[in-house]
């Protein structure tokens, strides 16, 4: 059975694993240039590969190799290479590099495929730049909202400006939309991110279903005075409202049950000098879940609780929604067909949810899409101790191509 050079994966694993490596982990910010520097040496791997390479107005690369003229639509394959700050090497770095192995592993073999096949690197998948998360797959699948064309990042620059630097064009960005007959199925290989095939010494994941989250942006507003004239009962201070803000975030998921996990992950406390009462933070909230009631339910009861904290602080707190990514169930063929393939190769193998969020869930809006997963040691990642074995690596991108062929002789 055809299986892919594993020495080759780990080599461009490890390079590009340097490009945006830093003391504390993974700096590839989409748009930095670092990212422009990672998505370089992804082109010159697909060129290599003997696929041809464009970059779309939502600045994804799309790498395409066209061996017959039967004009069948395309199997894609991908990820993203963007990191979160301090991140780790495997995070969307092993599904690009992955889906590029394969490709190359069938040029070397001199073997052809039915349809077109094309690897996919989406634009700004995390959201670390405008907290506009899946923004490349989103924009390809028809997604994208408003605020998609207008945000601003914080220091005043344009997602226009930013899709320049990597070559999209804001402007045309609909352009970007794919449609369903374009694709006959898409996989993405990812690595778990979470400790359920790791502790279990399970090989393989089969993805059930993709989460659903929800983001918002609340701010909380009192009134900046002198720490040390200012008497307690005459204080209108946001740091102390915002603390319950944040408690309440963390019960609605763990006391209350009302969706699987609620997060703050940015706060910015303004002016944040030691010797003044805050007068303004800002805080990063998202909920996820498997359904988007539950999602909704939970974002219904946050805001009834900042209500109430308004009074009793004497604060305003503004709530602005910045995105919502549906829960997307991955299709059952296409699972069955991951199935087989680790059967076939001899993995163990379990079917799991992903409590992560990825571009496959803006990709099953437009085609028939099926997740790998392979272990994430301790079910760490987002973080520079993110590490799955060159091993559990290999066989990820074995079971991709192998489904890959028999997506390639089953479908159409
Ligand atoms: O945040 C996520 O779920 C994904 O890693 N972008
Ligand atoms: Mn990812
Ligand atoms: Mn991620």
């Amino acid at each position: 059975m055809l299986s892919i050079n594993a020495q080759r994966l780990n080599d461009t694993l490890q390079s590009l694993g340097r490009i945006g490596e830093t003391q504390g982990g993974m700096q590839r910010i989409a748009f930095s240039p670092a990212d422009v520097e990672g998505r370089e040496f992804v082109k010159s791997l697909m060129t290599e590969a003997g696929m041809s390479v464009r970059v779309d107005a939502a600045g994804n690369v799309i790498a395409r190799k066209v061996d017959s003229e039967v004009g069948l639509p395309a199997i894609g394959m991908g990820s993203h290479t963007d990191t979160v700050p301090k991140g780790g090497k495997y995070d969307g770095a092993l599904g690009v590099l992955g889906a590029i192995e394969c490709v190359q592993t069938l040029k070397d073999a001199g073997m052809t495929t039915r349809h077109p096949i094309e690897v996919l690197v989406y634009t700004n998948e995390e959201g670390t730049q405008f907290r506009r998360w899946l923004y490349g797959s989103r924009a390809m699948a028809g997604l994208m909202e408003d605020d998609d064309l207008t945000c601003v990042d914080e220091l005043g620059v344009s997602i226009g400006e930013r899709l320049k630097d990597i070559g999209g064009d804001v402007s045309r960005i609909s352009e970007a939309v794919r449609t369903p007959d374009e694709f006959s199925a898409y996989l993405e290989l990812h690595i778990e991110q979470g400790p359920v095939l790791h502790q279990t010494g399970i090989a393989i994941g089969d993805v059930t279903a993709i989460t659903g989250r929800i983001g918002m942006n609340v701010s909380v507003r009192g009134f900046a005075n002198h720490a040390g004239t200012t008497p307690m009962g005459h204080r209108r201070d946001a740091l102390m409202a915002a603390t319950h803000v944040i408690q309440s975030v963390n019960r609605i998921a763990t006391d209350e049950e009302m969706c699987r996990v609620g997060t703050v992950g940015m706060v910015e406390v303004s002016p944040n000098a030691e010797n003044v009462i805050p007068g303004r933070v800002d805080i990063s909230v998202e909920f996820r879940d498997e359904t988007t009631e539950r999602i909704r339910q939970a974002a219904d009861r946050f805001r009834e609780i900042c209500q109430r904290l308004c009074q009793h602080w004497d604060v305003t707190i503004d709530i602005e929604e910045i995105g919502l990514a549906s829960p997307a169930p991955m299709h059952d063929e296409i699972r069955a067909f991951i199935r087989d393939s680790a059967r076939k190769l001899g993995f163990s193998l379990s079917s799991l949810p992903s409590g992560a969020g990825h571009d496959a869930q803006s990709m099953a809006e437009i085609t028939r899409a099926g997740m790998i997963f392979v272990p994430s040691v301790n079910g760490i990642s987002h973080s520079p101790h993110e590490y799955t074995s060159p091993e559990d690596c290999t066989n990820g991108v074995n079971v991709l191509l192998q489904t890959l062929l028999t997506l390639d002789s089953n479908l159409d």
